[in-house]
């Protein structure tokens, strides 16, 4: 039966309710624009979504050679047919009319058009000059978790090998750094232990500081069916913010800011004082549940509850949970990555699973989750600061090994040091070490922290800066090479979703002007610098995305994201496929560690692990003599307060992230006009407690100031936690004309005009989620309320009196069709 809803008023559209161990059944959601009838659709071009780590399976529809809409995959693992909001709106931006057609250079002060090879000529010339006068280290590259892997590969070789530098890191730095971090310090390396299909068989699902609702829709819509259905999950949501998860949670604690080691060390200190432990498993797979037992002895709910500012009896509560799950289920995200224990926080989660023995079953799976589409691409590509195929940079036969598959001498590889991590590269930039930049599919000069920092940095004259996009962006403006992109639907690749799940991603339609695929620019700078190998012939011997992939699968070889078993005609014929996927794998592998720990042994672990509290890596010697036999590594932490915390001039915790129309800094969602219509502007949100004491109704301008700088936004009053304000980040300044200008003396609406410059000690990753801020009137409201969703974490509390905020609907232009398919079949054999 098809129904027609409206999917921005109703974001998860209609419900197909399941069973415990039941196959989640399909249910598509189509999009055409309107005018189009779904005979006139010419091709279905399969594909997945780039707007967040699901990756939603679906196909594009082509009309008269342009896109016309999205259809869902219902043989798709990861989705089963359904599409998110962004999902079925967002692919409107691609044909945006502001789109970059061609290269532009900085001449006179200004950027101009010209043609590619003026444009490439100059970052040639450039290059060479550096590399002669100052030397490989000069040269950086910030890329991206939104490109394809085809090209992250080739820009990974490019930069380790043909210029040989340090300084190749990508915005997962920002993003999921501390997923990485966290899978190699307990499991010795990355690779998502658990997946999506574990929602089916968990009886408690447990998110840490992830918004699930908004930022993984789809896999919401999972959750919420199994709501619906027989023997229903219980759910454990640790976020300061009245979620959607969080009010469908059993168990809803709202810490304060920064302080979840000390709420994860008293869950622990919990499950091991009521002896919920798993002694078998635990003793087999683990080493050092003694310390960690030691550790957490101290750290009691009262304790933690002191901290916290979370009840010492609610902390009881979810211990029990936890304690007495059957199957349980942890995504952990934002809330727990972006703070100053981020790694220390993530792998207390870990320890949970493991000394719970809740690891290789299906519902027993935890998920350090991805946040970007192609985040998982950037680090097992090497484009972040890690070697290929998750090789150990420390461990000279990974090195030999890679210089081998390159066929280079291993001293042509950087690895005197740890790869230089995202916000070290600025920091050279900042003081002239690094003299180009090149920057391709992030927008920094509004994702990363401390702007009025990020735009004098970019905008020094020594620096060169390329930026390749799609659109003239903030970052874009401050560059002396602009690279016109084509993206998703444009060209072709793969990418894996944060369940190790690969999708291949067809061309639909072609770029618009000259813009060209970030591998065709990648493959052309290569070429143009000669890049040689040790026998002189070309270091990148492919020439197109198909050849990409197949030199990719020769570097994963044997390594535990092993692609090998997959081709483009596989993924083509079917649909997503998990890696590893090899000879004893060819279908591809559900979950990781259902046969005991993997990869943690000394000889081919990724990494010998870091100390938590000052990010020192440890040595081999070290590594061997605490795991000789590679099993998961409990590692312990002590809680640490945050490092900026409220005070009489800044009395608020501040906190930023996502609403669920939009995407980051917007160059997508911002023109989609039934998303952009959805969270035009930014707002700021505060508690009602906090609102009434400083006479504030929803809707007043107010100013949002750190030590770093100010921000401008309407009130939006929430059930959020007092004493806590939120901030979306996704509103630069582009479209807003006058008064959001950058600098100046009217504060921006960037989020991170206010956020700081610090970072996890071990993950690099920065704090977005913890400065300490004021706020204050600037202009009463005019009646209308803030420009902010009322179907998310953002709808306004009941008390705040804003009855008269009009509900967040999209009328006709939303309508979607979903579709419940009766011929399908569950495209798997589900696991029990
Ligand atoms: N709609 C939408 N979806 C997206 C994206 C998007 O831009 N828009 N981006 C994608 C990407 S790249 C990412 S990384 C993911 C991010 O996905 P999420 O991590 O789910 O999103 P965030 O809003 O950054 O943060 C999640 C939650 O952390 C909570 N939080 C803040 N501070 C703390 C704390 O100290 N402790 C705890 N426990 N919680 C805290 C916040 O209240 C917030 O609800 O989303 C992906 N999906
Ligand atoms: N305050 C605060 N700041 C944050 C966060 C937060 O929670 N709070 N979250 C952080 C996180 S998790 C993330 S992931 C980052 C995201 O930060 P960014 O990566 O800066 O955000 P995007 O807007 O996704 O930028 C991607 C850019 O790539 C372009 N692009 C899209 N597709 C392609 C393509 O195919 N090729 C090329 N060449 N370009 C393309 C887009 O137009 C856009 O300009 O923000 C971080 N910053
Ligand atoms: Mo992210």
């Amino acid at each position: 039966m098809d129904s027609s809803v409206d999917r921005i008023a109703q974001p998860w559209g209609a419900r197909t309710p399941y069973g415990r161990h039941d196959p989640w059944p399909a249910r598509v959601d189509t999009y055409l624009e309107e005018g189009v009838a779904p005979d006139e659709v010419q091709r279905w071009v399969q594909t997945a979504s780039i707007l967040h780590s699901d990756g939603d399976a679906m196909d594009v529809a082509v009309v008269d050679g342009r896109m016309a809409g999205v259809r869902g995959r219902a043989e798709d693992r990861v989705n089963h047919g359904r599409l998110g909001p962004k999902d079925l709106f967002a692919w409107q931006a691609n044909a945006s009319p502001d789109r970059l057609t061609g290269p532009l250079v900085r001449r006179e002060g200004r950027l101009v058009e010209c043609d590619w090879d003026t444009a490439m000529s100059r970052i040639v010339a450039r290059s060479k000059e550096l590399l002669d006068e100052r030397g490989p280290g000069s040269i950086g590259f910030y890329t991206s978790g939104q490109l394809f892997l085809e090209e992250y590969y080739t820009l990974a070789v490019s930069a380790r090998a043909g210029i040989g530098t340090n300084h190749l890191d990508g915005n997962t730095r920002l993003c999921t750094s501390t997923a990485a971090e966290a899978l190699k310090e307990t499991f010795g390396c990355d690779g998502q232990p658990g997946c999506y299909d574990d929602i089916d068989h968990a009886d408690v699902i447990a998110l840490f500081g992830h918004n699930i609702a908004e930022t993984q829709p789809v896999q919401w819509m999972r959750v919420l069916d199994r709501l619906a259905g027989g023997d229903p999950p219980r759910l454990l949501c640790v976020d300061p913010r009245p979620t959607r998860a969080a009010r469908r949670a059993a168990v809803h604690l709202a810490p304060r800011l920064g302080t979840n080691v000390a709420l994860l060390n008293a869950l622990l200190h919990e499950i091991i004082r009521t002896d919920r432990v798993d002694h078998d498993f635990t003793a087999a797979h683990t080493v050092g549940f003694e310390e960690l037992a030691a550790r957490v002895e101290k750290c009691t709910p009262a304790w933690a509850a002191g901290i916290c500012d979370v009840p010492a009896a609610r902390i009881g509560e979810a211990a029990e949970l936890l304690g007495t799950a059957d199957r349980l289920l942890s995504t952990v995200l934002q809330g727990v990555y972006q703070s100053h224990q981020a790694t220390a926080a993530a792998v207390q989660i870990n320890n949970l699973h493991l000394v719970r023995g809740m690891l290789g079953r299906p519902g027993a799976g935890v998920l350090q989750m991805n946040g970007q589409p192609t985040a998982q691409n950037t680090r097992e590509c090497g484009a972040n600061g890690d070697l290929p195929g998750f090789r150990n940079w420390q461990n000279d036969s990974h090195v030999a090994d890679l210089a081998r598959v390159w066929n280079v001498d291993p001293k042509t590889i950087p690895h005197y040091a740890p790869p230089t991590h995202a916000m070290q590269m600025f920091r050279y930039a900042e003081q002239g070490s690094i003299r180009m930049l090149w920057i391709s599919g992030t927008n920094p000069a509004v994702s990363l922290p401390e702007l009025s920092r990020i735009r004098s940095i970019l905008g020094q004259d020594r620096l060169f800066v390329v930026v390749q996009d799609l659109f003239l962006t903030e970052t874009a403006q401050l560059a002396d090479v602009v690279l016109p992109a084509a993206t998703w639907g444009e060209k072709t690749g793969t990418f894996t979703n944060a369940d190790r799940t690969v999708h291949l991603s067809d061309k639909a339609v072609p770029p618009p002007g000259e813009a060209k695929p970030d591998l065709d620019i990648f493959l052309d700078y290569a070429a143009r610098m000669d890049f040689r190998d040790k026998d002189g012939g070309p270091l990148i011997t492919w020439h197109d995305p198909e050849s990409a992939f197949e030199a990719w699968k020769r570097c994963s070889a044997g390594r535990p994201c092993d692609y090998t078993g997959l081709t483009y005609g596989r993924l083509r014929a079917g649909s997503g496929i998990q890696w590893p996927c090899n000879e004893q794998a060819p279908d591809g592998t559900e979950r990781l560690y259902t046969d005991g720990i993997s990869w943690a042994h000394p000889d081919v672990c990724e990494s010998y692990g870091k100390d938590l509290m000052t990010g020192a890596a440890q040595e081999a010697v070290e590594y061997r003599s605490l795991n000789p036999g590679g099993k998961a590594v409990l590692k312990a932490a002590d809680y640490l307060p945050p490092h900026e915390l409220p005070d009489e001039r800044y009395p608020f915790q501040l906190t930023t992230g996502r609403t669920l129309y939009h995407f980051h800094t917007r160059t997508k969602t911002a023109r989609a006009p039934q998303l952009n219509a959805a969270a035009p502007d930014v707002w700021v949100e505060a508690s009602v407690a906090d609102a009434a004491a400083l006479g504030l109704g929803e809707g007043d301008v107010v100013e949002v100031g750190t030590p770093r700088g100010a921000l401008r936004g309407r009130l939006r009053i929430t059930d959020i936690r007092p004493g806590l304000l939120f901030v979306p980040f996704h509103y630069g300044y582009w479209d807003t004309g006058a008064g959001h200008a950058p600098g100046g003396d009217t504060p921006g609406r960037a989020a991170n005009e206010t956020t700081v410059t610090d970072w996890d000690p071990a993950s690099k990753q920065p704090l977005f989620k913890t400065a300490a801020a004021a706020l204050r009137l600037v202009e009463r409201g005019d009646g209308t309320g803030a420009p902010a969703p009322t179907t998310t974490a953002s709808a306004p509390a009941a008390a705040s009196g804003a009855g008269a905020v009009p509900a967040t609907t999209g009328g006709r232009s939303a309508l979607v069709t979903q579709s419940a398919d009766p011929t399908w079949d569950s495209p798997r054999k589900e696991s029990r």
